[in-house]
């Protein structure tokens, strides 16, 4: 089988056909499935984009062949640091870079027989394309979603410039690693996301896994709490608290190193002490943060709490975020463990205001006491339990006018500015005179300029003619913005523009991107849940306020996919030897075998680990396939065939939906296992190469051209299935056999035995089977347990009581495990009797059956109708 020529050949037919191409003209349901778009680094497709794309591109084509007007695009997040750093590296353009990337990309994706309506692909780093982000954030601008403020960023003296955080090693810059990062307080553009913060949290609409929706809800990080006003130097400074009940254990004020303000509260006999500090202190993400050492420096300010009015002092520290509440936070060492042991190290007074039960004693506490308990040392509240105090302080705190309930969000405003070449140019002029203003919409797009000079700092500094221009208000000498949009703006609408990619008038048209979008499955990384999940939300959102779009979610169904490790069950680098590279397996086994051994070795959502014999045997199944069709000679398919077919189409239409390819990949094995030696019809055989073409698009389009066929089968129709044909008994026997096999696997793998003498199985003792029967009756009419034990107690099972009201309440917690069909025990026994001889193959050993009346074994009381006890010895 020469399937490296059948693939080059159907790859230039389907290009030359322009099959996989859409309009919005059809008279088809429309169906958006989107891969997240690749960055194009010059390496190349990894496994892990076979893996992801391919994912995609089965289930375009499995919608399409249902019957759907199905958009599949492509493109490139192509702006970006890693771009600028082969380029700093490679002494090549970034430019350049991409470009040769990119081709490189496309060739491979094409060998991998992914779909896609090439006539859309975009390409983030091509002014078409980024003249829109522009264009977008002056939008952002006008609604004062867009906005500048002072931020504390990392700043490298020897670099000159501001990193991004993936740039800071240890609190070291990469490329100078003798170099201390410094924070900084500099102008920054932000995006206003935090506007969005309630409708972000609101998932309603979403079919994405539930992990995916909680990490979005921490990542947002909805808190209900108080806001209590301090005095600070006869300032009113109010901070945030979830714990307005321990008010009165306050001993201290913590302020977050990084605070902008953080030198208004330093008094001048401490300004010495605070800045060593901050030198000191490194730049940390909030993660790291919880694990990190507590440490502070005292500022010399006072701050008052209202409630007693008592004088605490004000600590600078690494522990509190700048950016959260107001940076400041109220500390309670006797209920917050943060504050314990900042308290413990610098010697600051403990006091407890939450009492348990079993009294707390100052001496012997080691750590916070972060539970309930009733309130003490606090004044009017004393004896008050703490949930209740949280209300009535806050009331109290509020009739006073010195604090009120609040809602804080952990969600920050999105800080878009970046300090380097490869991204988007944000549309600002600064002008003397005129202060900040906006490049005209008519001016779009301001574009990259290609001459600038890579080294230290940011490179568009060395263009001045770029930098350097007129004032589009008063015309005299002004300065363009050389600060980049993070490159996550380019994704954060890409979607989009793949609606009406060609516009060069609009951003899209509305009737277009209202038609396709929104993106009906999409899938990607879980890497990618916070960040660009919730950047993509909030552009979505923004477009439909500005009215372009009549939708408020971007993608409906969201899928992740596990990661694709190593054969040692690590994650493939080069350093461990370990990396499986996607063109070599082609070259040798072929795309479609790739593509199905991606699939079908474990559930997609599940890392799996790369396995070469896996890879051979998928190629050999498609060696076999094509074998058996490609001389075909139809016969007439028999009763029991067709019973097998229609169950499987039936099956697999549903897996295929659910993403569990590796099951479906197992019925159709086991569907060609019986078809590959008996005659069938044509009809059979197409049935089955097109369930088999969502996975091996290349020999199923060979295949189905020798069966005859003038069109493609990509754009054929899916096979249908016919309830009728389906012998359930049959398909039951079937399954009953399946299960029992694997049941044995597992216990097996459990007992850790590879070779055992005898596999022993019990069937179910007769009453069970009438027991099952009535059940099955009964909860038709109730799922109350009580009742549907009353009625079996008035019936002969009776003398099985003490079983069954154990097992009544197991079944009914999960009834969709019941088997659908129940044989009498004679049935079963003789189905199991019938597979003995491929059972004792299978496991190599000797099988024995037995009911369970005649058994004296313990273990037969387990067995249940359909779930023979198994005995391994
Ligand atoms: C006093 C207190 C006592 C607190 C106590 C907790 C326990 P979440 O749930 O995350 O919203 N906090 C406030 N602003 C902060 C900041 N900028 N950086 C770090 N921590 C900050 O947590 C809210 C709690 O985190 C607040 O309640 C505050 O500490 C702290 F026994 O106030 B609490
Ligand atoms: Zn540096
Ligand atoms: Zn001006």
């Amino acid at each position: 089988m020469e399937f490296r020529k059948i693939e080059q050949k159907w790859q230039k037919k389907w290009e030359e056909s322009k099959i996989y191409e859409v309009t919005e003209i059809s008279n088809k349901p429309k169906y958006y499935v989107l891969d997240m778009f690749p960055y194009p680094s010059g390496a190349g497709l990894h496994i892990g984009h076979a893996f992801v794309f391919s994912l995609g591109d089965i289930f375009a084509r499995f919608k399409r062949l249902q019957g759907y007007n199905v958009l599949y695009p492509i493109g490139y997040d192509a702006l970006g640091l890693p771009a600028e750093n082969a380029a700093i590296k490679d002494n090549t353009h970034p430019e350049d870079y991409t470009k040769k990337s990119i081709a490189n990309f496309m060739r491979q994706q094409k060998a991998m027989g992914w779909s896609y309506d090439w006539s859309r692909t975009v390409n983030t780093s091509t002014p078409e394309f980024y003249q829109w982000d522009q264009w977008i954030f002056l939008q952002m601008l006008k609604k004062g979603i867009a906005y500048r403020k002072k931020a504390p960023v990392n700043w490298c003296h020897k670099c000159q410039s501001v990193l991004a955080n993936e740039q800071v090693t240890n609190g070291k810059c990469w490329r100078h690693e003798d170099t201390n990062i410094e924070i900084k307080h500099l102008e920054q553009w932000f995006l206003k996301i935090t506007n969005y913060a309630e409708e972000l949290l609101n998932h309603d609409k979403l079919k994405w896994p539930e992990t995916a929706k909680k990490l979005q809800k921490h990542w947002i990080g909805k808190s209900y709490g108080t806001q209590v006003i301090f005095k600070v130097n006869d300032k009113d400074f109010p901070i945030f608290t979830t714990r307005p009940d321990t008010l009165y254990g306050v001993t201290f004020m913590v302020i977050s190193a990084q605070h902008t303000n953080l030198m208004d509260f330093v008094a001048k006999e401490q300004e010495t002490k605070v800045k060593n500090f901050l030198k000191k202190i490194k730049s940390v993400s909030e993660k790291d943060m919880e694990e990190l050492e507590k440490e502070g420096v005292f500022t010399g300010s006072y701050a008052v709490n209202p409630l007693t009015a008592e004088k605490v002092p004000i600590w600078a520290g690494n522990f509190v975020l700048a950016e959260y509440g107001t940076g400041m936070v109220m500390a309670v060492p006797a209920h917050d463990q943060r504050d314990f042991e900042f308290a413990k190290k610098y010697d600051i007074p403990i006091k407890i205001v939450i009492q348990p039960e079993q009294k707390l004693k100052l001496e012997e506490t080691k750590k916070a006491y972060t539970e309930s308990g009733k309130l003490i040392n606090s004044g009017e509240f004393n004896g008050l339990d703490n949930q209740k105090a949280i209300e009535e302080i806050t009331k109290h705190l509020e009739s006073l006018k010195l604090g009120k309930k609040t809602i804080q969000y952990k969600l920050r405003d999105w800080l878009i500015s970046r300090q380097r070449y490869w991204g988007t140019p944000i549309p600002i002029i600064y002008c003397k005179k005129c202060g900040i203003t906006p490049v005209s919409e008519s001016e779009l797009p301001i574009k990259l300029p290609k001459e600038v000079t890579f080294g230290e700092g940011n490179p568009l500094l060395t263009n001045e003619k770029w930098v350097n221009v007129k004032c589009p208000k008063c015309n005299s000498n002004a300065r363009r913005e050389t600060d980049t949009m993070d490159t996550f703006a380019n994704s954060s609408w890409y979607f989009l523009r793949y609606t009406d990619p060609h516009n060069n008038q609009k951003i899209f048209d509305t009737k277009k991107a209202n038609y396709w979008a929104p993106i009906d499955q999409y899938i990607g990384g879980p890497e990618h849940i916070t960040m660009h999940l919730i950047y993509i939300r909030f552009y979505t959102k923004f477009l439909r306020d500005l009215g372009l779009l009549n939708f408020d979610e971007p993608a409906l169904r969201y899928f992740t996919q596990g990661i694709v490790k190593g054969s040692d069950g690590e994650k493939m680098s080069k350093s461990k030897n370990n990396i499986v590279e996607p063109l070599e397996m082609i070259e040798r086994f072929g795309a479609d075998s790739l593509r199905l051994y991606l699939v079908s070795n474990s559930a997609p959502d599940s890392d799996f680990d790369w396995n070469d014999i896996g890879m051979i045997s998928n190629h050999k199944f498609i060696v076999k396939v094509y074998e058996r069709f490609s001389n075909f000679k139809s016969g007439a398919t028999n009763k029991k065939i067709e019973s097998k077919l229609h169950k499987t189409i039936k099956d697999i239409t549903v897996y295929i939906d659910e993403f569990k390819h590796n099951l479906a990949v197992i019925k159709l094995r086991e569907l060609f296992k019986i078809i590959s030696t008996e005659p069938i019809s044509k009809e059979t055989a197409e049935s089955f190469i097109k369930m088999l073409h969502v996975y091996c698009p290349f020999i199923t389009e060979e295949l189905w051209e020798k069966l005859g066929n003038k069109n493609f089968i990509s754009s054929s129709i899916w096979p249908k299935y016919d309830i009728d044909k389906i012998d359930p008994i049959a398909e039951y026997k079937d399954e009953l056999i399946e299960h029992i096999k694997g049941d044995i696997t597992k216990v097996l793998e459990l007992i850790n035995l590879k070779n055992p003498n005898r596999i022993t199985l019990i069937i179910s003792a007769q009453w069970k089977y009438h027991f099952l029967l009535k059940f099955k009756h009964l909860i038709q009419e109730t799922r109350d347990s009580k009742s549907i034990i009353k009625s079996m107690m008035q019936t002969e099972l009776k003398i099985h009581s003490q079983d069954i009201i154990k097992r009544i309440p197991l079944l009914l917690k999960d009834i969709s495990k019941m088997p659908l069909i129940i044989l009498t025990q004679e049935t079963e026994k003789e189905t199991i009797e019938n597979s003995k001889n491929l059972l004792e193959n299978e496991f190599n050993c000797s099988i024995e059956i037995y009911i369970a009346e005649s058994s004296s074994e313990k273990k037969a009381n387990n067995a249940m109708p359909g779930k023979p006890a198994i005995l391994i010895e």
